[in-house]
């Protein structure tokens, strides 16, 4: 079905509204302040911007909290706003890619609170349970930003599962009427003329209802299976896509931590009609030791074999999205390059990797311009609601505010939300006001501005990188093969396709590299794109060294 291949085609530009461009002087990234940064986004020549949401919200979780899944929240506009917004970028040939949070509600939306009432015909559209017989939450499964899962509600003398906190009860999906609502106002989106959604943890909506009456197995952990990937979530999938997407161009990816390859293919596989894409958390979980806030070095051959095996895994089965950071995630040339000396270099490899694997490539705003993290001086700079449980929880462990803000450094959400930098200007032209969260002092040197004057910079080559892979099927479509495997310092790949085949070579760190080339290649490279002025030479690859080489 061609119709649905321009979102194999394009590329993503994620955009993080609160923290793009504030257009009213609020302090707070909005609507027309995107709208007016619209001409950067198409000079990149990126063709599909994914928002995060701007749905009204009490903002507990800044936006993934949602109230009115219809009304766009004061701080970021009207829907007239959103109108402009979306003739902007249709205006421009890009598409309009919408989040879609149904996993779980605001606690304020009226659907919740019809449904604290215990005879509501609603009571069944989220996850009731009494407490268990001695008293306390049904079962032991807890929360994801602090305590238990399961929140009491005093008016009708029940628990409510809240797998992220109490301010975002989970829907529950095995109730027709709900899935029906959620349906209703998805048609009335793309009525609007959205292009696609990302959709919020959407592999989470089918719990155990073994679990939800209590641990099978008291004081066992939950296991992943009794709230991820579960059957039912197929299959109320494959009735969102004939009850809502039948007969439209829409793009779906699925937001699927835990998600496993074969999950991927259940999820992806155009037979099966659920999702075009998912995104998987395999290689934003290798430097993390349990909990996020214990982390590890990276280890180029755990992420090597880890990107290979989704590469191979969907290959001709489903569809990769390709990321290395979003608003979730710290700053990619932070955690996966080098934000010193070699920060221009390695994040230019970074989106190298990010450009030339098989998938639909997802760019985050920054990343065009090497945004490093942001270590903010005080945990009372940070604004992110996983980030202060975690200080909280943590200082109550007995942790040091140094200890708390030396893993807030290396992996606090709130580093890719730092406010976008376009100049030089005060508070780097993101506002005039006081931005709802600090800049990252290095603004005066790294923004878009100076990037654009500075023909060697990030910015100038994915430009040229994004002109390179959409003038190249077999860089979106060519299949992946390892080389040199083992090389504990380059990541190489040929993608090989009836088009036309490539190498790509990458110099993960400062040490000067090599890599075995696969035989007969030696005469037969023709050096399309790289990071260094002169070509790359593979038997000696410089410090954080990528290269991109037609093969033929
Ligand atoms: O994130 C889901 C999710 O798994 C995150 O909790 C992620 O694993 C974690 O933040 C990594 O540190 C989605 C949204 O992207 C996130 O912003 C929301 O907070 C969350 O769902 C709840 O809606
Ligand atoms: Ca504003």
């Amino acid at each position: 079905m061609m119709q649905r291949q321009w979102w194999r085609e394009g590329i993503v530009y994620q955009v993080y509204p609160r923290s793009f461009m504030d257009g009213n002087g609020d302090g707070i990234g909005d609507l027309p302040g995107l709208i007016s940064r619209l001409d950067h986004l198409q000079w990149l020549g990126v063709t599909i911007v994914w928002i995060n949401p701007v749905y009204r919200s009490p903002n507990h979780d800044n936006g993934y909290d949602v109230s009115d899944y219809l009304a766009i929240a004061p701080e970021f506009g009207t829907l007239d706003d959103w109108r402009a917004l979306r003739d902007g970028l249709h205006a421009r040939g890009m598409r309009l890619v919408m989040d879609l949070v149904v996993n779980h509600s605001s606690n304020e939306h009226p659907w919740f609170c019809e449904s604290r009432k215990r005879d509501s015909a609603k009571r069944d559209w989220y996850l009731w349970r009494p407490p268990a017989g001695a008293g306390g939450p049904p079962n032991s499964w807890r929360a994801v930003f602090g305590g238990s899962a399961w929140h009491f509600d005093e008016a009708s003398g029940e628990y409510y599962l809240g797998l992220f906190s109490r301010w975002q009860p989970d829907l529950n999906w095995r109730s027709p009427a709900l899935r029906e609502a959620v349906f209703a106002m998805m048609r009335q989106w793309l009525d609007l003329g959205v292009d696609g959604f990302r959709m919020d943890v959407i592999n989470m909506i089918a719990k155990d209802p073994a679990w939800l009456d209590g641990d099978p197995e008291p004081g066992a952990s939950p296991p992943g299976e009794a709230f991820m990937n579960r059957t039912d979530a197929h299959e109320w999938l494959v009735q969102m896509r004939r009850e809502v997407f039948a007969g439209r161009e829409v793009m779906t990816v699925g937001e699927c931590p835990g998600a496993q390859p074969d999950d991927a293919v259940l999820f992806t596989s155009p037979e099966r009609s659920e999702l075009d894409m998912i995104f998987q958390f395999e290689h934003v979980g290798l430097d993390q030791m349990g909990s996020k806030w214990q982390t590890k070095p990276l280890d180029l051959l755990a992420l090597k074999r880890s990107l290979g095996r989704w590469q191979t895994a969907l290959d001709g089965r489903g569809w990769n999205s390709l990321y290395l950071m979003n608003h979730d995630q710290p700053r990619s040339v932070s955690r996966f390059g080098d934000d010193g000396i070699w920060r221009e270099e390695s994040a230019k490899l970074l989106l190298t990797l990010n450009l030339s694997l098989q998938g639909t490539p997802f760019l985050y705003q920054g990343e065009e311009i090497g945004m490093k993290n942001c270590p903010f001086a005080s945990i009372d700079d940070y604004r992110d609601i996983e980030s202060l449980a975690h200080a909280e929880e943590a200082r109550a462990s007995g942790e040091s505010d140094a200890e708390i803000l030396a893993a807030l450094h290396r992996m606090s959400r709130d580093n890719s939300r730092t406010p976008m930098q376009w100049s030089a200007e005060p508070n780097a032209g993101f506002t005039t006001g006081t931005p709802w969260i600090a800049l990252n002092p290095d603004w005066h040197g790294i923004n878009v501005e100076a990037a654009r004057e500075d023909p060697n910079s990030i910015l100038h080559y994915l430009r040229r990188l994004i002109a390179v892979r959409q003038a190249h099927p077999g860089l979106i479509h060519g299949r992946y093969a390892p080389v040199d495997e083992e090389n504990p310092r380059v990541f190489a790949y040929l993608r090989e396709h009836e088009t036309g085949s490539f190498l790509v070579a990458l110099n993960f760190g400062e040490r000067e590299a090599g890599f075995a080339l696969p035989a007969g290649l030696a005469g037969a490279l023709s050096p399309l794109i790289g990071n260094y002025p002169a070509p790359a030479d593979p038997a000696s690859l410089r410090p954080w060294e990528a290269a991109i080489w037609k093969l033929g």
